[in-house]
């Protein structure tokens, strides 16, 4: 998979250098690329920004060096991958997602169909947003979503991507060692994880629940069902699917 993402931070994603991801992009199954979005201003300040139309309070990024950064990553030609001024939606069409607290919340089903996208372009934002023709331009050439992480406000898109990137990665065949544990965790079925346990079987007083320890995986995988719907219940009763909800 190729990821593309602009900014006015690149260092920002050094990170991504580390760990889980560090490798997978060392042995070529992810492409991860921070284009700084001052490289593509003309003037001495490299300004990226100005006072929104209709006035208010904050600056508005503006859509010229959004527009040559688009045109570097997805080709120069506005009509590259359609008809002139119609919407592009198709598998092999590059995703280009503005991370937003306006958009749509990014979830685990979200972050499975993204993993199966050959591009993806992440244009992160600042100040008070970016103006409203970058992304109407944008969809004529690319598959455009605002995506949010949830509801509280970030000071940019940055560590929003970055969490996507992550959760994204991650479900890339090949990037996690074992397959195994990508199944088992929280959300992969609608549920919170079960509670997990190792050794020592007494721990400052604590013990392990003995059913962990009888040896029977019958047992065992129903005791941790309950466990995820009963936390479910408690935490996330939003979660919970239509035939776990508690009767009238
Ligand atoms: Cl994706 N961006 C910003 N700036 N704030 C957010 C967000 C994204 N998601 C939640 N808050």
């Amino acid at each position: 998979m190729r990821i593309d993402v602009v900014t006015i931070f690149p260092e920002f994603f050094d990170v991504l250098d580390i760990s889980l991801l560090g490798k997978a992009r060392q042995t070529g199954l992810l492409e991860v690329t921070a284009h700084n979005l001052r490289e593509f201003t003309h003037d001495r300040h490299r300004t990226v920004d100005d006072t929104p139309y209709g006035g208010g309070a904050g600056m508005v990024m503006k859509p010229e060096p959004w527009g040559e950064a688009l045109d570097a990553i997805l080709g120069p030609d506005a009509t590259s991958a359609g008809e002139e001024g119609e919407i592009v939606s198709s598998a092999e069409a590059p995703v280009v997602i503005f991370p937003s607290p306006a958009g749509t919340v990014f979830t685990q089903a979200m972050a499975r169909e993204l993993a199966q996208r050959e591009h993806l372009v992440f244009g992160c934002g600042r100040y008070e947003g970016i103006d409203q023709r970058v992304f109407d331009h944008t969809a004529t050439r690319a598959e455009v979503r605002l995506v949010s992480i949830g509801d509280y406000v970030l000071n940019g898109g940055e560590v929003a991507v970055m969490a996507m990137v992550e959760a994204i990665g991650r479900l890339i065949p090949g990037v996690v060692g074992n397959p195994e544990s990508l199944v088992e965790e929280s959300h992969e079925d609608g549920l919170l994880e079960y509670p997990s346990y190792t050794k020592p079987a007494a721990w400052r007083g604590l013990e392990v629940p003995p059913i962990l320890l009888s040896g029977n995986h019958k047992a065992i995988a129903d005791w941790r069902r309950t466990q995820q719907i009963e936390r479910t219940t408690r935490v996330r009763p939003d979660l919970l699917p239509p035939d776990l909800l508690p009767n009238e």
